[in-house]
């Protein structure tokens, strides 16, 4: 173990590049021994720091993306001309295939399974996930020097400002998912604890989630409208777009629009990117965009832009809004010196299989599997860097494994920074691999589906000891047989599973019978990695 100070030479700026030297006093230690991050010396003794923001869309499909299926209803032409300025991952994975869990992991480096959370997401008014001693990319950021935001969706959690006593969740839950908390029950004027700026941002605007109530903007740790708050029923929701998933009537603002949520979010994003044209100081922009989730909001100015219906609209105003933020930073010169990631937390909802069939637009690209489902479909999602003047290759194709829980270990490589003992150990530096100096990415990846089930990947190999399918029960969540047998899945009678991705991408075929060994090998492996001892590790 050691740990150290370092002095670091910068270069920093929008645009332009200034010569620093910033003073970084590391109280962290290192344990270089430890899985995970790569010790993260910095090699030379100059050290670029880009501003750096992450797009994430949330339930945005591999296949919504036209870069990434040529044969889609929908146009990208935003995150396709990101992906033309940098590296297209075609084998990136978020961290799970829920809201919840992926964006705990891409936050903390960690996989969400060790965590409190093994199934599931967060329902209306539960406590935060992430511990208050767990490390985040965010306060990765602030040890670096950067002013840090988070704008758009959380779902991690709050402590909410109950008047009185936490109430017992099946008093405010109905069925577990129906909110029947009514404002007088919180006192508004108190501070929302355990969100975004307690986890290291220096800011937050967002509504937490938009299908959640409370259906309020939320300012750093304040509702920002405390004094207007009142109970908006779910009937007057419902009736400004898709009803799908909305959580209840609840605390709200009067007249709150849900398809006022995208346009809001991208307006604060391109408000703090011009904001910041002289910034001195770099910045970190934790984009979470809402869409294209429920619900589906699109303005009417996207009225059949897609051929995918609502659904494909609502996914062109999301590649709109990241024209947008990328044009923000080019008006501004800050473009060339920003690290753009942009990728989504899970794979395509289920409805995905009804958009197949009426409008022939496979969300999933050819993959098996939609959202919460530990096949391919649930969580290997568009997955995008670019950073032109950081040596990043410029419209490259890379079918290296990468995914979002790598961008801690990879951030603080291109930072020079020392990871903390014992943070983001699921995480490994993708550095080599965006500076194209060799490096082949991952060698083996968890799977988590959003019942819990888990699955590795290990090179072209994927096992899944209990299947594919990662939903809850009925029709509305599973896979249908039209699709099966659309796409050709060869039966087997078995659960467990194993699949060849180099000769079966689309995980038609269950092989499990034929490689005894492999699938041997890989259960020992994935039960190493998820045995006891390696659970709740940092959330403890
Ligand atoms: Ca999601």
């Amino acid at each position: 173990m050691r740990c150290t100070g370092q002095i670091l030479h910068v270069k920093s700026g929008p645009g332009k590049i200034f010569a620093a030297v910033l003073a970084i006093f590391l109280a962290a230690c290192v344990d270089a021994s430890s899985a995970g991050a790569a010790p993260n010396q910095p090699e030379e003794a100059s050290i670029q720091r880009p501003n750096v923001i992450i797009i994430l869309a949330d339930d945005l499909g591999l296949g919504d993306v036209s870069a990434y299926n040529s044969n889609s209803k929908i146009s990208t032409p935003n995150i396709d001309a990101l992906a033309r300025r940098g590296i297209l991952f075609t084998d990136g994975h978020s961290g799970s295939t829920v809201c919840t869990p992926s964006r705990y992991a891409l936050l903390t480096g960690e996989y969400a399974w060790r965590g409190p959370l093994r199934d599931g997401v967060l329902m209306p008014w539960d406590p935060p996930i992430i511990s208050p001693k767990q490390d985040t990319l965010a306060e990765l950021f602030v040890r670096a020097g950067y002013e840090t935001a988070h704008i758009g969706k959380w779902h991690l959690g709050f402590l909410w400002p109950w008047r009185g006593e936490q109430p017992d969740r099946n008093d405010i839950l109905e069925g577990g998912w129906i909110s029947t908390a009514t404002s007088d029950l919180f006192d508004w004027s108190r501070p929302l604890l355990g969100g975004p700026v307690d986890h290291g941002f220096d800011s937050y605007f967002g509504d937490d989630v938009p299908n959640f109530p409370p259906y309020a903007w939320i300012e750093d740790d304040h509702i920002q409208h405390a004094d207007i708050l009142t109970d908006v029923p779910r009937s007057l929701l419902i009736t400004t777009g898709y009803s799908g998933g909305i959580h209840g009537s609840g605390p709200g603002e009067p007249g709150w629009r849900l398809d006022a949520v995208t346009p809001a979010l991208q307006q604060r994003a391109v408000d703090f990117i011009r904001d910041r044209d002289s910034a001195e100081r770099p910045w970190f922009l934790n984009l979470w965009l809402t869409s294209p989730h429920t619900p589906i909001v699109p303005l009417p100015e996207f009225d059949g832009s897609s051929s995918a219906g609502t659904y494909g609209d609502y996914v062109v105003q999301t590649d709109a809004a990241v024209g947008a933020v990328v044009d923000a930073l080019e008006a501004t010169g800050q473009l060339d010196n920003t690290l753009i990631w942009l990728t989504s937390d899970n794979g395509p909802e289920t409805f995905s299989y009804r958009l197949y069939r009426r409008f022939q637009h496979d969300g999933v690209a050819g993959l098996r599997g939609v959202k919460g489902d530990a096949w391919e479909g649930g969580h290997r999602v568009p997955f995008i860097a670019s950073w032109p003047a950081g040596g990043l290759a410029e419209g490259q194709v890379e079918a290296a494994l990468v995914s979002q829980i790598d961008i801690y270990a990879t951030m603080a490589e291109l930072l020079g920074l020392v990871v903390p003992e014992g943070a983001a150990r699921d995480s490994v530096s993708l550095a080599g691999l965006l500076r194209g100096k060799g490096d082949t990415g991952r060698d083996a990846l968890v799977y988590h589906a959003a019942n819990g089930n888990l699955g590795l990947r290990a090179g072209n190999w994927v096992y899944l000891p209990d299947g594919g399918f990662g939903r809850g029960s009925g029709a509305m969540w599973e896979e249908p047989q039209w699709i099966r047998d659309l796409r050709g899945v060869v039966p087997h009678n078995g659960t467990e599973a194993l699949y060849d991705l180099s000769d079966d991408p689309t995980e038609l075929n269950n092989v499990i019978d034929e490689f005894p060994v492999v699938a041997a090998r890989l259960r020992e492996q994935l039960d190493s990695l998820t045995s006891a001892d390696e659970r709740m590790l940092s959330g403890e």
